[in-house]
């Protein structure tokens, strides 16, 4: 049986112009040739099913994202013409501090990675679009193991704040979905930290979220990730983080994904959802770990004897040279 791959035919809408980092305007890691990459790779070694995700109706968004959050990406990138964005510079502490545009694009932001262009709201919409038929096809008992092309990412994606190259926070509206039918863990295999799912889950006893990742006192996202955040009320102790030193190897990663894995199935999930990204492999630009291309299999069989039903969805991986290998080896392995 084919793993089927549920593609975003739109993610190509979104190509970002650049980011500011420390003040400076570089090239975008976050390009529309790693979704092309990872497609022709799993293309290649074959075993899977490719098929469009189905629209997805903008108000299922606005069951996890704030509908003033959404609208705002909505109408922001309805008003920009090809070739222009928008990027906050200024970012205004007090709620409601903010009367005007650019005073208001600072407080549904927070960094300075993550323009909006014309194609921007689409292309997070059509990614969300593949992450909720993914969460249905394991819901309905159709498919045990389902991969969502997700371009862009949206592991950062906070309740009202986009950041991290992320605008809608696509795994946590599956894992959100997949909750009505069961407890969910989220396991989050991006080497940055997903920032955004531990925010949306925070206090709720049903979605256990754990996370491995590059410490981040040295890595984005820089203010969260650390291994005393555990959670709050009713879903305290149900968030797992594990920071790795940067250079980290598959020798240094085994024993974070072995703790990873224990909790996951101590909580005893109906569904597993894993933001996966290869940005810990070594020739990532970004990462700042050291997995070898070899350690995608073995990480992918490691996750697969949990047994659970799993969804996952594409986060980061800036090597565009190496990331459909990793994701290719990861899947074969998993399925
Ligand atoms: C998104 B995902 C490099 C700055 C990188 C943003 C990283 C976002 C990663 N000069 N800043 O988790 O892969
Ligand atoms: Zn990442």
């Amino acid at each position: 049986m084919p793993v089927r791959v549920i593609c975003n035919p739109v993610h190509a809408a979104h190509v970002p112009p650049h980011e500011v980092d420390n003040g400076v305007v570089v090239p975008p890691w976050e390009v529309p040739a790693r979704y092309d990459a990872i497609r022709a790779a799993l293309a290649a070694r074959g075993g899977f099913a490719f098929e469009d995700a189905p629209q997805l109706a903008e108000d299922v968004v606005c069951g996890l994202h704030d509908p003033g959050y959404v609208a705002y990406l909505r109408d922001t990138s309805a008003a920009l013409a090809a070739g222009e964005w928008v990027m906050p510079s200024v970012f205004p502490f007090a709620p409601g501090a903010a009367r005007g545009e650019k005073a208001r694009r600072g407080t549904y932001c927070f960094d300075t990675f993550t323009a909006i262009t014309a194609g921007t709201f689409a292309a997070a919409l059509g990614g969300a679009a593949a992450a909720y038929r993914g969460a249905e096809l394991l819901a309905s008992e159709a498919e045990r193991t389902v991969y969502a092309l997700t371009r862009p990412p949206g592991h950062h994606a906070e309740h009202a704040r986009c950041g991290g190259y992320s605008f809608l926070n696509s795994a946590a509206l599956a894992a959100a979905a997949l909750s009505a039918h069961g407890p969910v863990a989220v396991l989050d295999l991006d080497v940055h930290h997903g920032n955004g799912t531990q925010h949306l889950f925070y206090a709720r006893a049903d979605v256990l979220t754990v996370s491995i990742h590059g410490d981040p006192a040295g890595l984005f996202p820089y203010f969260s990730g650390f291994a005393d955040e555990t959670g709050t009320g009713a879903g305290l102790g149900l968030n797992v983080n594990l920071p790795l030193p940067l250079g980290t190897d598959e020798a240094g990663y085994r024993p974070a994904l072995a703790a990873a894995l224990g909790r996951v199935a101590a909580f005893r999930p109906a569904f597993l959802v894993v933001p996966f990204g290869t940005d810990a492999h070594e020739a990532d630009p970004i990462g700042g770990l050291c997995l070898p291309t070899g350690f995608y299999a073995e990480l992918g069989a490691a996750v697969r004897a949990l047994g659970l039903p799993a969804l996952v969805l594409q986060e980061g991986g800036y090597d565009v040279a190496t990331m459909g290998e990793c994701v290719a080896a990861f899947l074969g392995a998993l399925a």
